[in-house]
This record gives structure tokens, C-alpha cells and sequence, in this order.
């Protein structure tokens, strides 16, 4: 892991705070990346003050001045660049993700490769941040909509996606015209010093001004520092409701605006018309993938009764397949949640789940031992649940498996929507008519709803986010640039009279 850390440019101790080309000298407090791989201290990073947050601030408000002049397209072929730069770093840094975050390392690589074609799409992007025209009222009038780019943008990312969901946001806003300052998890702060050091070059290498993309990393007090700042024209916060809620009633008590992506609760409806052998692959993937720390992993499944003792019979079988152990090793199927805190949440929801009613069919447990000294190895369970328990009405950060019988589709799709999240959702169904249920405006309430695939794993083309305490924000594909530019109607007269809309008369 050496040899990665020292191709990333990793040092024992990193300046935490960048303006793009250059890292900032900063006396705040030190972060210490432990791997939950291994539990070993992989570096150390030093957080913003408050001191170079103004001077990022102020380098970062300068370069938008510069920034915005760039023609998209000429933007567009820097984004290019951005993403040649990360298919070369591809290996290492998705095997940084992997060792910094615990993820598989097929995952950690998946992960790059969102960032890879989040930048093919920004590129064509570019060229196409469309406004509408319209046919005015007026005689010899012309009106028309233009796209103009917001400012700063500020991304707020959480640990599970270390980089990944950064570029979403940044590719996209810089292709609009914003410059980006980026406020990482502190569970995964190496991460974000190899990006920024990959991302620099292209920068330079394309004499871009000193604060197109900027890095400040902290803790909460740099997030409210963010989300309080009435120039940054838009927050783009990923992470945990209860985090959401905070940053979102920050950013709206300054009438600021905010793309919010927070927790999910997402379930898998496996009818009797599935094919259930798909529907396995789906659900296993979906529950115990990233070690159940995706904001769409799978957390309920609910299953018509007359599958239920067949599909839980292969459900419980493949989980003794599972392998779970160090995720750099691709023989294992499942990695170590990110930390001690998300074990003891993990055990915690295991405990309510049982005295809430939850029955265990798959009991979980802290693996111990050779390979598994972080102590943050846990096995993956399951249980049998009513959706109205508490602990199932919550999203657990970890890889437990609630199951919930159906008997017909309307009560199935009442289950899947009775929760407070509305993130993604799936049904396995074989039935024409069923799938068209699931995705009608009265079926998913989810921002995204899935035939035959899992509640896991969407791809970038896409808008990605959800609807009630998810936040109901959009990133990454389909029209979600939209959200990181201000639109601007105009009406241009060109007439020689000056007729008011709505035929109101006045005379001079
Ligand atoms: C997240 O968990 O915050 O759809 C993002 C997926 C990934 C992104 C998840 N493409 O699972």
C-alpha cells in the first residue's frame, strides 16, 4: 500500500486545505486516517482553519471572476483532461478507496469509474446547457431563457463515497461555470488529498487560476462554516438525514441553495412472477455490497408469500457463501464497515431488532481474529420484521436485512413506500402489468424505482437522489446540471412601440 500512498502523493502528514494548485499551510487540528482494513494509521491530514477557510474563500471568489469566461466547451476540455487524468490513477486510487474506506476492491474501482464517466458526460455537457425559447405575447418580441453560472459551489461529502459523489458535483459545476470547494468526509480525508493532487495537475499543466477547486477539510464546525456562508451560492450536501436537516435549515435561513442527498431506506419487492435466481444476485449485492454503507444499499426486502419460504431458503444458503475479510483481496465478497462507531450502530439496531419483535434467520455478530484485528468486520444478517417497527422505519449504516411478507401488490407497494425515505426501489417481476403498477405515479414513491435490478448500483446517465427525508435533490445525470446554474428569462423588443403584457394600457 506504500507504493499507492507514494504514486498518490500521500505523505506521512498532508496539508489539508488546497486552492487547486498549491496546498495551504493551516494550523488546525490533525486528522488521523486509520484503515478499518487493517487498523493500521495510514497518514495524517491537517484540517482548515478559519483563518485559510477566508483565504480559500477569497481565492476561490477571485477565480469564478476568471472561471466564468472560459467558454463551456473550452471548460469542457479541462473536465477531459480531469477524467484522461483519473483513467491513469484509475488502479491506485480505487484501491486507496478501498483501503481508506473498506469497500471491495472491484467496488473502489467502480467507484473511479463513476467519476470517469461522470466526466465523458460533463464533456458533452458542455456543449449543450440548453435554454428554451418561447413565442412572446408581444408582437416583434423575442423571449428566451439563458443559463448563467451560480458562483461558488460547495460539496459536503460523506465517507461511503469518497470521491465518487464529489465528482458529480464538481465535474458538473465546473462545466456551468462555478468554482468548487470541497469539504470531505473526515472518515476519509486521503481520499480526497489524492484527488486533489490528480485534479491539480490538469489544472496547471492548463494554467487555470488558483481556486477553481478547492479542498477544506474538517469536521462539522467546517461544514456549518459552509452551509452559514452567504457566498457560496449552493450547497451540495451528501450524508445522514439527521445531517441534511442541519445543513439544509442553515443553507435556507440564508435563502441559499442546496442539493440535498441523504438516507435511504430502500427495499426490493420480490413478487411471485420473479425470476428468482436474478432476484438473488440483486438482493445479496444490494444488501451486503459496500458492507451495507450505501445511501441505496438494500434494507428490506418484501416477498410475495408464496415465494417467501423458497427465496429465503436461497437467501439464507448464499449467505453462507459470503466471504467476508479484506477487501483488497477479491476473493472476499464483503469488507469492514468504516469505523468502531458504525459497529456499535450495527450491534445497536441487531439488539432493537430483536426487542422490537425481529426474528433472526441469519444472526449477525464482530468477527474476531487473524485478519480481522480493526475490529470492524461484521457479518451480514437477516430478519424477519414488520415495516412498522422502529428500527425498520430507520436507516442502519450497516449490512442487516429485514424481510416483510406480502400477499398482494397494492400492500406491497404500500410497505415499500411506509417509510420516512424514498431514496431507490425495485421490483423483481416477470409481469408486465405488475412492473407498470410499481413505476406509475400511484406505485414507488422513490426519486428512483428499478424493474429486475437492484436498489443499488444506478448509473451516472440518470438524475440521482430521492424524494422525503432523502433530501429531493438531483446530481449527476439527465437535466441535474440545472440545479448548479441560475436561469435568466429574457424578453428583447424589437419593435417600435412599447406594448405592456397582459394588453394593460397606459398612456403617456
Ligand atoms: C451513495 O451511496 O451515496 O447508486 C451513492 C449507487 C451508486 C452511488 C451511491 N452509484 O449505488
Amino acid at each position: 500500500m506504500n507504493d499507492i500512498l507514494a504514486k498518490l502523493n500521500i505523505q506521512a502528514l498532508n496539508q489539508g486545505v488546497s486552492t487547486g494548485l498549491n496546498w495551504i499551510n493551516t494550523n488546525g487540528a490533525v486528522i488521523d486516517s486509520y484503515s478499518p482494513v487493517d487498523g493500521k494509521l495510514l497518514a495524517r491530514v491537517t484540517t482548515c482553519s478559519r483563518e485559510a477557510y477566508e483565504q480559500v474563500i477569497a481565492t476561490a471568489t477571485a477565480a469564478f471572476a476568471e472561471w466564468r469566461m472560459v467558454p463551456a466547451p473550452k471548460r469542457g476540455e479541462i473536465v477531459r483532461q480531469m477524467g484522461e487524468a483519473l483513467r491513469e490513477n484509475k488502479e491506485a486510487l480505487g484501491q486507496l478507496v478501498s483501503y481508506e474506506m473498506g469497500k471491495s476492491l472491484q467496488e473502489g474501482y467502480g467507484e473511479v469509474q463513476e467519476m470517469i464517466d461522470i466526466c465523458d458526460f460533463a464533456v458533452g455537457l458542455s456543449r449543450q446547457l440548453y435554454g428554451l425559447t418561447m413565442h412572446s405575447e408581444r408582437p416583434m418580441h423575442r423571449m428566451y431563457e439563458q443559463w448563467h453560472p451560480l458562483g461558488i459551489v460547495g460539496i459536503i461529502s460523506a465517507f461511503n463515497f469518497p470521491v465518487a459523489v464529489w465528482s458529480w458535483n464538481s465535474m458538473l459545476g465546473w462545466i456551468c461555470g462555478n468554482v468548487c470547494i470541497w469539504k470531505p468526509s473526515e472518515k476519509t480525508p486521503l481520499c480526497a488529498v489524492a484527488v486533489q493532487n490528480i485534479i491539480s495537475k490538469v489544472l496547471k499543466a492548463n494554467n487555470i487560476p488558483e481556486g477553481v477547486c478547492s479542498l477544506v477539510q474538517g469536521g462539522r464546525e467546517t461544514g456549518e462554516w459552509l452551509a452559514a456562508d452567504t457566498r457560496i451560492a449552493l450547497i451540495s450536501a451528501t450524508g445522514s438525514t439527521r445531517m441534511g436537516r442541519q445543513v439544509g435549515a442553515a443553507v435556507a435561513a440564508r435563502l441559499g441553495k442546496s442539493i440535498l442527498e441523504l438516507g435511504g431506506n430502500n427495499a426490493i419487492i420480490i413478487s411471485q412472477h420473479a425470476d428468482l435466481d436474478m432476484s438473488l444476485v440483486g438482493a445479496v449485492f444490494g444488501a451486503v455490497g459496500t458492507a451495507g454503507q450505501r445511501c441505496t444499499s438494500t434494507r428490506r426486502l418484501i416477498i410475495h408469500e408464496s415465494v417467501y419460504d423458497s427465496f429465503v431458503q436461497k437467501l439464507v444458503n448464499a449467505y453462507k457463501q459470503l466471504k467476508i475479510g479484506n477487501p483488497l483481496d477479491q476473493h472476499n465478497h464483503v469488507g469492514p464497515v468504516i469505523d468502531k462507531d458504525a459497529v456499535a450502530n450495527y450491534l445497536q439496531a441487531i439488539e432493537q431488532c430483536k426487542q422490537q419483535g425481529g426474528t433472526f434467520l441469519v444472526e449477525g455478530g464482530v468477527l474476531e481474529g487473524a485478519g480481522f484485528e480493526s475490529g470492524c468486520y461484521v457479518k451480514p444478517c437477516i430478519a424477519a420484521v414488520t415495516n412498522d417497527m422502529a428500527i425498520v422505519q430507520h436507516e442502519t449504516f450497516a449490512p442487516v436485512l429485514y424481510l416483510i411478507k406480502y400477499s398482494d401488490l397494492n400492500e406491497a407497494i404500500a410497505l415499500q413506500n411506509g417509510v420516512p425515505q424514498g431514496l431507490s426501489s425495485a421490483i423483481m417481476t416477470m409481469h408486465l402489468r405488475e412492473a407498470e403498477q410499481f413505476l406509475a405515479h400511484t406505485g414507488s414513491d422513490c426519486g428512483i424505482a428499478n424493474v429486475n435490478i437492484g436498489t443499488s448500483g444506478a448509473e451516472i446517465g440518470g438524475a440521482f437522489g430521492g424524494e422525503k427525508e432523502t433530501g429531493g435533490g438531483r446530481e449527476s445525470g439527465s437535466d441535474a446540471w440545472k440545479a448548479y446554474m441560475r436561469r435568466q428569462t429574457n424578453t428583447i423588443n424589437w419593435s417600435t412601440q412599447l406594448p405592456l403584457a397582459q394588453g394593460i394600457k397606459f398612456d403617456l
